[in-house]
């Protein structure tokens, strides 16, 4: 029978056997630590760790650089030994899209300052997107393609060119059939693929449809309003610039984050405070808090982690009112944003608190905020990323001490300015 290896230099297939091994590894190490970095539920377990972690998915991400580019300058060489092997093309070209993808959307992750919002916000939706449909197919080929599934003489790279013979485990006794004749198709080895195949389908495939409709913003989708676990009452009226809202409606969609269970609040067990260092301490309930008069603001939403909501029309009271409500003492110099979650906290300075887009929102686009998206009563801070836009905002205290807040204590920027930020 033909070797199809025989000939080839041995060191050569031995150098894409290693890299093949090498950028397995890594893309292990980067798939997990990135399933960790996205998924809810580890944000609220890893905290601080959180942000080591980000960095060490940057560091090994940049790593893959190496065996992608030594598989680069091998490239013309291999492809040339792949001739009249189609599907083995395929896999080479679909191998190295979503590698090349990964990386180059990584970066201008790694980079979203310099990148700025619109194109963090592609690379992420590019990063996802390759995730979605890469990790699934590099499952599958892990899990059917390991030695003991694979037949030998069908593997693209081997060390050795004279092992086409060799025996599967698996397979010890029988002579293993030739690679020319026709394979049986109720195989073992059929059998494997099909059931890995259908199983990654069924656990991963209903996610997927999900997370490409709330992409696209296909309807019925991302339904938070729908959702709605609060229950106040009256429904606050929307002036007449929220509907229509007068951004013409938002583009792009929220991603929940929290770090706790979501809360949700009714009239018995929500009310808004505002204390410390002020002349009089003010507290509403619901029905007093719905009466305040409200404004409407038009604004951009961006999420330190590269996603953005444009044209997002609010209506709120700036809180530079509310604090006039209280009337701020000359002692005070920091805002300290209380979470009706019990946990989550930030903080603002006097005068980045009395910026005129900075607002105590009741609705977006005219309809009351949802409780997964921090309703009913969020702070919005469009000249800054969106960790300083504490959701279910519920109490204000004025203080002279400077206070961390939860990401900040975690390592992010206490200068949460986006670029291009009036900043003050
Ligand atoms: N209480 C609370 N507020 C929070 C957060 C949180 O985890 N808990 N996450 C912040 C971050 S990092 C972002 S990007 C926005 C996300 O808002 P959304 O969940 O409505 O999309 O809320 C901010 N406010
Ligand atoms: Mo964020």
């Amino acid at each position: 029978m033909k070797k199809p290896w025989a000939g080839i230099r041995k060191g050569y297939g031995k150098k894409l056997v290693s890299i093949h091994a090498w950028n397995a590894w890594l893309v292990l190490l980067l798939s997990i630590s990135g399933l960790l970095l996205v998924g809810g539920f580890w944000r609220e377990v890893l905290g601080e760790g959180r942000v080591w972690l980000k960095w060490a998915h940057i560091a090994v991400g940049l790593v893959l650089l190496i065996p992608v580019v030594y598989y680069l300058l091998l490239a013309a060489k291999h492809w040339k030994r792949l001739a009249g092997k189609p599907s083995q093309k395929a896999n080479v070209v679909f191998v190295l899209v979503l590698l090349v993808g990964w990386i180059l959307s990584g970066l201008v992750l790694w980079q979203f300052r310099l990148a700025g919002p619109k194109a963090a916000n592609a690379a992420l939706l590019i990063h996802d997107l390759l995730t979605w449909v890469g990790l699934p197919v590099i499952i599958y080929h892990s899990i059917t393609r390991t030695k003991w599934l694979k037949e030998p003489q069908k593997r693209s790279i081997r060390p050795e060119p004279n092992t086409a013979g060799e025996k599967a485990p698996g397979e010890v006794g029988r002579s293993h059939p030739d690679s020319s004749e026709p394979q049986p198709v109720y195989s073992r080895r059929g059998f494997i693929k099909i059931a890995v195949g259908a199983g990654l389908a069924v656990t991963l495939g209903p996610t997927f449809v999900r997370w490409i409709g709330k992409s696209l913003q296909l309807p019925g989708t991302a339904d938070y309003l729908a959702d709605n676990a609060n229950r106040l009452l009256p429904e606050p009226v929307p002036s007449a610039k929220s509907v229509p809202p007068v951004g013409g409606g938002a583009e792009g969609n929220f991603r929940v984050y929290t770090v706790t269970d979501i809360p949700a609040f009714d009239n018995t067990n929500w009310s808004f405070t505002i204390d410390g260092l002020v002349d009089k301490k003010l507290s509403w309930n619901w029905e007093q808090f719905v009466q305040l008069q409200r404004e409407v603001q038009v604004s951009d939403f961006h999420c330190v982690t590269g996603w953005s909501v444009y044209k997002n029309t609010w209506e709120g009271i700036p809180l530079s009112k509310l604090l006039d409500m209280a009337g701020v003492q000359t002692k005070a110099v920091m805002v300290k944003l209380y979470s009706g979650d019990g946990v989550y906290t930030d903080s603002l300075t006097l005068e980045q608190a009395r910026m005129e887009d900075i607002m105590v929102a009741v609705m977006h686009d005219g309809k009351p905020i949802p409780n997964q998206l921090g309703g009913p009563v969020r702070l919005i801070t469009p000249q800054m990323y969106a960790y300083k836009s504490v959701k279910w905002l519920n109490r204000i205290e004025l203080i002279e001490e400077e206070h961390i807040g939860y990401w900040e204590q975690r390592g992010y920027d206490i200068d949460a300015w986006i670029p291009g930020a009036k900043r003050v």
